[in-house]
Parts: C-alpha cells; sequence; structure tokens
C-alpha cells in the first residue's frame, strides 16, 4: 500500500489511534522503568490530547517483547490496519519506541502518520516553545532523536537477514544524513553556549541581589503556572494541557510579611521522559531549581500523585538539588474530600494543602515559604585559591553565592551557608592548606 503522509499542522482535529503492549503483569517492558500499562496509555492519551489530537481507539496487545518489523504481532497489526480505516484516523501513536524498521512498516500498512513516545513528546515541546533558547533546545532533542533512529537502521543494514528493512543503495544517503544531523547538533550546541552564557549572566546579577529566589517544581499539570500566576498576578501561560510551560519565568512575589522574592515558574516533569529530551533541557532546569527554596507542587486529586512525587524527587536528586529547603504544596484541594486530605498532610508533616485556582490556602504558603528562607543560614567570607576551586563548585550547589571577587591567586566570595555547610567547608579548606 501506498504511503500518504498527513499534513498534521493543517488538521485541526486529526484522530489517533493508540498502540500499546505490555507483558502478563500487566508492565510496560519497552521503557526502562516499571510502569502500569493502564496508567501508561492513560498518560499517553492525555499527552496527545494536548496536541489536539481526538483519540479514537486503543489497540493493545500482550507480548513480551515488540515485534521487530510491526511493532504489534501479525495479527494484532492487521487488526489496526482495520481500526484505523474504520475510525478514520490520520495517525497512530506508539506507547514506546520505534525503530525505522517498525516506523517505515507501519505507515506502509495504516497508510497514516506513524509517531512513537518520543516523537509525540518532541511536536508537544516544538508547540510550547517561546523563548529561543527554548526553541534551540527542541530542535536539538529532535536532531538528537533522529540520529538515534539512525543509529538503529545502521545495525539493521549491517545484518543482511534483517528482512524488508533493508535497501540496498540506501547506506551512502543514511551515512550522508548522519552527517548532516552531526554538522546541525554541532552548530546548535554553539548557539546553545552563546545563549546559556547570557542567562548565566543574568542569573549572576539576580543572584547578587540577595532576593533569595524560590522555585515552583513539580510534575506536569500539577498546577504551578496557576499558582505562579495567582501569587504574582501575572500572567504566564497556563492551560489544562501537559507541558503548558517549556521555558522557566521568573516574576517577583511579595509575600504578606512584605518580604520579597523571586518566583521562578519551571517546565513540569514527566516519567520516562526520553533522555534526548532530558539532556536538551537539562540546562534550563538545572538553572531553574538552583534556588533557596523549592515549591514541591502536588496534583492531589490526580489518584497517581505519590508516583509523580517520587519521579520529581527523583528528577531533583539527579540534578544535585534534593537538599534544598522544600515546602510541599498539595494543590487542587477542592477536588478531594476533607478526610483524604487529612490523611495525606497526617503522613506528609509539614506540608500545606492550597486550591491555586480557587486561591485557598495561600497565606498558608507564604508563611512555610517564609519559615523555610529563615531556617538560619550565615554568611562567610572566604578566599579560596586556585588550586581549590573544585570545592567552589560544591560550595555553590548550597548556597547563595553574594559576590566573587577575583584575583591573580584565587577569589574572595561571600556566601550564605546552612551553619553545618559553614562548618564543613570550613574544615575541607583548612585540611587542604596543611
Ligand atoms: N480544580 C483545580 N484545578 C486547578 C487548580 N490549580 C490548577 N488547576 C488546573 O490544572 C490545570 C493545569 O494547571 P497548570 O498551572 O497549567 O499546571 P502546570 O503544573 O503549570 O503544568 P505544566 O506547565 O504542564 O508543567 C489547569 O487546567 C488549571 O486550571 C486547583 O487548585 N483546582
Ligand atoms: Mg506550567
Amino acid at each position: 500500500m501506498p504511503r500518504t503522509p498527513v499534513d498534521l499542522t493543517r488538521d485541526s482535529a486529526p484522530k489517533a489511534v493508540l498502540v500499546g503492549i505490555h507483558d502478563r503483569k500487566g508492565i510496560v517492558s519497552s521503557r526502562d522503568y516499571v510502569f502500569s500499562w493502564k496508567e501508561s496509555m492513560r498518560e499517553l492519551a492525555r499527552l496527545a490530547e494536548t496536541l489536539d489530537y481526538e483519540v479514537v481507539a486503543q489497540v493493545t496487545q500482550e507480548k513480551e517483547a515488540p515485534d521487530p518489523q510491526t511493532y504489534l504481532g501479525t495479527g494484532k497489526a492487521r487488526e489496526l490496519v482495520q481500526v484505523v480505516a474504520d475510525e478514520g484516523a490520520t495517525c497512530v501513536i506508539v506507547d514506546g519506541r520505534l525503530s525505522p524498521t517498525q516506523l517505515r512498516n507501519l505507515e506502509d500498512i495504516t497508510g497514516v502518520t506513524v509517531m512513537d513516545r518520543t516523537d509525540l513528546i518532541l511536536r508537544i515541546f516544538a508547540a510550547r516553545a517561546r523563548t529561543a533558547e527554548g526553541k534551540l533546545q527542541v530542535e536539538m532533542a529532535a536532531a538528537q532523536h533522529a540520529l538515534a533512529r539512525l543509529a538503529g537502521t545502521g545495525v539493521h543494514m549491517s545484518n543482511p537477514g534483517a528482512g524488508i528493512g533493508t535497501r540496498g543503495p540506501g547506506e551512502t544517503k543514511i551515512e550522508m544524513d548522519r552527517r548532516v544531523l552531526r554538522n546541525r547538533i554541532a552548530s546548535l550546541n554553539r548557539e546553545l553556549k552563546k545563549v546559556a552564557r547570557q542567562r548565566a549572566e543574568q542569573t549572576k546579577k539576580r543572584r547578587e541581589s540577595g532576593i533569595p529566589i524560590v522555585s515552583l517544581v513539580g510534575y506536569t499539570n500539577a498546577g504551578k503556572s496557576t499558582l505562579f500566576n495567582t501569587l504574582t498576578g501575572d500572567e504566564a501561560y497556563a492551560d489544562d494541557k501537559l507541558f503548558a510551560t517549556l521555558d522557566p519565568w521568573t516574576r517577583r512575589w511579595r509575600l504578606p510579611s512584605g518580604q520579597v522574592v523571586l518566583l521562578v515558574d519551571t517546565v513540569g516533569f514527566i516519567q520516562g521522559l526520553p533522555h534526548e529530551l532530558v539532556a536538551a533541557f537539562r540546562a534550563t532546569l538545572e538553572e531553574s531549581v538552583d534556588s533557596d527554596l523549592h515549591i514541591h507542587v502536588v496534583d492531589v486529586s490526580n489518584p497517581a500523585w505519590p508516583q509523580q512525587m517520587a519521579t520529581v524527587n527523583g528528577v531533583l536528586s539527579d540534578l544535585g538539588v534534593e537538599g534544598r529547603p522544600r515546602v510541599v504544596c498539595f494543590n487542587k484541594k477542592d477536588r478531594v474530600s476533607p478526610q483524604e486530605l487529612d490523611s495525606v498532610l497526617r503522613v506528609h508533616r509539614g506540608s500545606v494543602a492550597i486550591s491555586a485556582l480557587f486561591e485557598d490556602g495561600l497565606d498558608e504558603l507564604a508563611l512555610a515559604v517564609a519559615e523555610g528562607l529563615s531556617e538560619k543560614r550565615v554568611t562567610v567570607s572566604w578566599h579560596i585559591p586556585y588550586s581549590k576551586w573544585d570545592l567552589v563548585f560544591e560550595i555553590k550547589r548550597v548556597g547563595n553565592v553574594r559576590s566573587e571577587i577575583h584575583d591573580d591567586e584565587g577569589a574572595l566570595i561571600n556566601v550564605d551557608l546552612l551553619p553545618e555547610d559553614a562548618e564543613r567547608f570550613s574544615r575541607k579548606l583548612e585540611i587542604r592548606k596543611t
């Protein structure tokens, strides 16, 4: 059957059929962590709706591993073709990773556009990117994803038994594609470095102002942007769609006590973010969570909130900032019963329950933030020689550097630290002096 590509940008309400496989225990084996397939498919549907797809059907199969040719087994693939035709679907979205062979074969037999989870997330990121840096990062992630797919092709091509995916003279074309992509990645890298330098300059200025920085972190759709808007009275893009925020936003927030902080809205986290995307967004993420306090926003009305909370904690720990003062904020309390809320708060002591939408519990949140920020910090001044510069990186991770004046031998650093950190570093500096 000839392939008929569909221009999704022109179709206002494209109809999508979702495809997924799972093992006998109901676990998604194609993803690199344990996840129930029902939860995974629900999330895929929400991701699709984020791009205004109408999910018209699901085709799932119990299968230990994807079929190398068509992802689904032959019989199921035939069923998929039928479902696509019956529903008048315009695309198929697979909850996993597709090799170039699987992608091409599925497009050939269904006659519609086929994409995998990464393709879908990339499209969402592309649609949401606002700043120049965000756009560059999306392009970078897309180029890396394309390169990863081509790498898969190479493996198949060197194997003569690979079947219908093998095309003789294709190899040179693939090599050319690879070279083009590598060049593009290198040039994107250079551009990104330039933007990152500008951003670092802005961050430095912000830090030097001495105003505490508070970042809103949390799983996508938790309500961070809604809370951000409510607290700062400013319009950041909030939407009942996943990934409504791609680039961090910073605004002033005046606490009822009068203290002013800088509030940073960040992009939502999600389970199993493809690693190309994690790499591409790491710089922005690192920057936006490198703050004095985290408000961890949790959508308590989502039954999967404990897993979502664990995912967010995992990312924060990967970024080396899990030890920052933190206020856990259970949002959307208007959607759960008081009893349910009570039992959650009893387990998570010190957390607050709010409704960002109905502006409920915000004073309590502000109080918890003020308390978290005043957690006793001491300001120290150290002259650190360049020979011990590795310590400065460690200090910057946990402390708030107020100034850094360089001379020939090192730099005089003025920094706010927790007393135990101040003691630890002064010990390290002295030990190394001998
Ligand atoms: N019922 C209810 N809905 C809320 C509340 N807070 C936010 N929402 C809704 O939840 C949806 C997601 O809110 P956002 O603020 O965009 O979520 P986010 O955490 O910024 O999402 P990302 O930017 O994708 O990470 C929107 O439809 C909000 O109106 C709340 O307190 N109660
Ligand atoms: Mg948001």
